[in-house]
Order: C-alpha cells, then structure tokens, then sequence
C-alpha cells in the first residue's frame, strides 16, 4: 500500500487536531502495535516451535491455560514494564492487577486486555485475538487509589482490538471514529485500511454459541426462534456465522452489520464474557461505528464495574437488531 498512513502518523496527525493531548495514548498505541507484531510471529509459527497445547495451569477464570495464552500475555507485560505512562496492566490471565513500578509516580493509565481472545483456536489454525480498553487514572503517589481503574466503560479512552486472521489487522477507536489498520508484512507497520467506519443500521446474521440453546431464559430463545422464520420483509431467516472468536465474529458484524450474542443463562446470569476486557472495549469501538452494546437490558458500557474480572451477558452490534433483542426480554 504506497503512500498509506501508518498507525502512529494516524494518532499522531489526531493528537495535533487536540493539542491538550499529549502523545501518551500513541505512544501506548504504538506499544501495543508492537505486541501485535510478536503475537502475530509467534502464531504463525506455533506449530513449528513448541507453543500449540496446554501448559497444564488454570487462569482466574477456571479456563485452562494455552502455552500461546501465557506467551501473549508475557509480550504485553515485557511491552509496558518499564513504561511512565501506564501504571496498572489487568490481564484476563493474570489474577491481580500488575502496578508498573517506574509508572507508579507518573502513570496516568490503566491498560486491560485479553491477550489471546479465542483460546480454543489456537490448535486448528483458526482465527484469534487480543482485546484492550484504556482508561485514565492518577498516578499512586499523587492520591490514585489501587481500584480506581473500575470505571464504566464510557469513561475509556480508547480501546479496540488486534484481529489474527488471513492478515492481521488492528481497530481502535479514541472516541472519533472507528479505523482499521492491516499489517504490512514487508514493512511491519499497521497501514490505515479503511477508517470512519459505520456500520449497517441492521444485518442478515447473528453469532451465537446455539448449543447453549436450552440453558437461556424464554426471552432469548424466542427471540433466536424469531430470526430463523421465513419472512422476506424483515429478511428473515437470518444467517449464523461463528467462530468462537469473539473479536473475529464481532469484527464481521462491524463490518456487515448484524449481532452477536453470548447470553446470560437462567443458571448462570452473568454470562461468560468479562466486562473491563472483552464487553467494554468492544461495545466502545461499535458504538462508535453507529451500532449498540448491550446486556439485553442495559447499555454496557453504563455499568459502574465492581471487580476487574466481572463477567456480563453481551448483545453487540447493529442498532435495530440490538434494540430488537431489548424488545424480546422485556416481554
Ligand atoms: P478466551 O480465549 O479469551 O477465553 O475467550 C474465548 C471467548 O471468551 C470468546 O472469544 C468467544 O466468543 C467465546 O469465549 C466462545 O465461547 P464458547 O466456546 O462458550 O462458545
């Protein structure tokens, strides 16, 4: 791609649009960029070097651990463990918050993310990827408190996600717009490749693990039942598309509208989705293409969070489709 723009010149040409910013957010963007890259060499290799299977731990959230999931992880910390910027890293594979010690002083951000989204991926070459949501904080000597990161997710910064698929692409959105930007493998730069995305006010297919079909309450069964009829003015039936990646699957509905769902379960209402570092960031950057963020009663990123592991029931994606789900657990 000649002439595109790069990531960094991207937030940069942004931050000089709003001179009160002041470069932390690319230079954090452009670490994570680069975490991308080692990610993104460490899957295309996996099954050449030692890194496909399980390194036989379980992770705070009773998930087995991937060797690719602690890889990922180590590349995000090595990335930020010297950083002056970001003075709280909370990792889906890390039970307790991790405090930068040289940002302790001057870190004015808190960084989650889900490393290696999509674990169960990994052995069959599918695709995988990493989630992060930004927000801001104090620095701990000049009154920042430890959980003070636990804000709602309107309060992000910025967030978005790396996407390692046939190419591996990175979206982010700092609250003006929602861009794209593909990984030249020549170059290693991420390349701008679409931007302003928008998404459709409505789609033609929906994400969901179905097999979970008997264990959601009334609401959500019927309104799955809704959209396999036949109706040609609504355009039913709709399609399925899944992947069991949720930043792979939510990516195509941000692109060609529609929803994605992981419902709450009459056992287990809370869902399996976290909130700080799967829900959040990507209810930011679909809010910001036009689309809603839901738990099929609430706006996600309202939800004042309790813990940093907090899970949610997550409705993703175009406006009409979201609102339509609202409609059918209500009644
Ligand atoms: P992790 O690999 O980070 O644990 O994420 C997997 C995931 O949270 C999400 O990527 C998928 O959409 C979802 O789980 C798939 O879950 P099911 O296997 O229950 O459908």
């Amino acid at each position: 791609m000649a002439g595109a723009i790069s990531l960094t010149q991207h937030i940069l040409q942004g931050e000089r649009q709003a001179p009160q910013e002041t470069g932390e957010i690319s230079g954090i963007m452009t670490q994570i960029a680069l975490v991308g890259q080692t990610i993104a060499r460490d899957l295309s290799q996996s099954g050449l070097i030692d890194l496909l299977g399980s390194t036989g731990q379980v992770n705070v959230q009773g998930e087995e651990v991937q060797k690719l999931d602690q890889k990922a992880n180590e590349s995000f910390v090595r990335a930020f463990e010297s950083s002056e910027v970001v003075r709280t890293l909370i990792s889906e594979e890390m039970e307790k918050p991790l405090h930068i010690v040289p940002a302790e002083r001057t870190g004015k951000y808190a960084l989650f993310f889900d490393p290696l989204d999509g674990s169960s991926n990994i052995d069959v070459n599918a695709p995988l990827g990493s989630i992060f949501s930004i927000h801001r904080v104090l620095p701990l000597t000049s009154g920042g408190k430890e959980p003070d990161f636990l804000k709602p997710g309107a309060e992000q910064v910025a967030a978005g996600y790396i996407l390692f698929g046939p190419s591996t692409i990175l979206v982010y959105t700092s609250g003006k717009g929602v861009h794209q930007f593909t990984l030249e493998p020549g170059s290693s730069e991420f390349l701008l490749s679409a931007s302003d995305i928008q998404m459709p006010s409505r789609g033609k297919v929906y994400s969901v693990n179905e097999g979970n079909y008997r264990k959601w309450p009334t609401g959500m069964q019927k309104f799955i039942d809704y959209l396999k009829e036949s109706d040609s003015a609504t355009g039913r039936p709709y399609s399925t598309r899944y992947t069991g990646c949720l930043a792979a699957d939510v990516h195509r509905i941000l692109l060609k509208g529609g929803l994605y769902l992981y419902p709450g379960e009459i056992k287990e209402p809370e869902g399996k989705l976290r909130l700080m570092y799967e829900a959040a960031p990507l209810s930011f950057v679909v809010e910001q293409a036009g689309g809603l963020g839901s738990t099929g009663a609430e706006r996600i990123n309202a939800i004042q969070p309790k813990t940093p592991h907090q899970r949610v029931p997550l409705v993703i994606g175009s406006r009409e489709d979201v609102e339509m789900v609202e409609k059918f657990m209500k009644e």
